[in-house]
């Protein structure tokens, strides 16, 4: 039986199976990055609802394993050479995730890079900027009288859309025939911002000609539809 107790978190977020996967998440674009993936590879997992409404990613305890205080988060209590990891950043989970089980990455030096490519264009292009749509366009930025933010970020999500687009012109799959980490970081971010964010038409989004079908394949797989609830809270998700 594994022992974690050497991870703080593990007091307030106690592991009831400590041999399996701790996962520390919400149900958000990024956190379900996580859950779909390990939904997909099979391998054993706990899951842990840390409710950042709540600040819970800003508690000490979360902290001491995250640092930057943002979900998701993992305890590995197998990881490399046996002993207990843990890692954060949905983006750096996904590679970990696909290199521990050899699935959901090409195994081709070329192929593995250019996925990792797709994986920080959503990590650091679609999710920041699709959460900035959110913010000016959803939540508190709404009431803000200069829609100039608004504008930028809603053109820019519309940009990356476009690459994104032009990216699946003749492929299933960002990177092809094969389903990988690159599609699941971005079928939950494509997803929230035409529905949770309500920026379908603000972002034209059914003037694209590829992304449709694929968002569509990708919420088919079942897979994906179970990590999209994992974990879940009671009321209304946030961001
Ligand atoms: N780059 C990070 C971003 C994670 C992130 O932004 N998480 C949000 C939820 S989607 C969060 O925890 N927000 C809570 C907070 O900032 O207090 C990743 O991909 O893991």
């Amino acid at each position: 039986m594994a022992d974690l107790s050497q991870f703080p978190i593990t007091q307030r977020w106690p592991a009831a199976h400590p041999d399996r996967i701790q996962l520390y998440s919400l149900n958000t674009p990024n956190g379900v990055k996580v859950a779909i993936m390990l939904e997909e590879t099979g391998l054993p997992y706990e899951a842990h609802l840390v409710d950042i409404l709540d600040n819970q990613s800003h508690t000490p305890e979360f902290l001491s394993l995250n640092p930057n205080g943002k979900i998701p988060a993992i305890i590995d209590p197998d990881g490399p050479g046996g002993k207990p990891m843990a890692l954060s950043e949905s983006g750096a989970i996904l590679i970990y995730l696909s290199d521990k089980t050899g699935r959901f990455i090409p195994a081709d030096p070329v192929l593995r890079y250019e996925t990792i490519q797709w994986v920080f264009f959503q990590n650091a292009g679609i999710g920041p900027m699709f959460g900035q749509v959110g913010f000016f366009h959803k939540f508190a930025g709404k009431a803000f009288e200069d829609k100039r933010p608004l504008e930028r970020y809603v053109n820019e999500a519309k940009r990356l859309l476009g690459v994104l687009d032009k990216r699946l012109d003749g492929r299933g799959w960002i990177m092809g025939d094969d389903y990988g980490i690159a599609d699941i970081s971005t079928l939950g971010w494509v997803r929230n911002l035409i529905t949770f964010y309500e920026a379908r038409d603000l972002v034209e989004f059914d003037r694209l000609k590829y992304v449709p079908g694929w968002l569509e394949r990708g919420l088919a797989r079942p897979a994906v539809q179970r990590g999209l609830e994992i974990p879940k809270r009671d009321s209304p998700r946030p961001q």
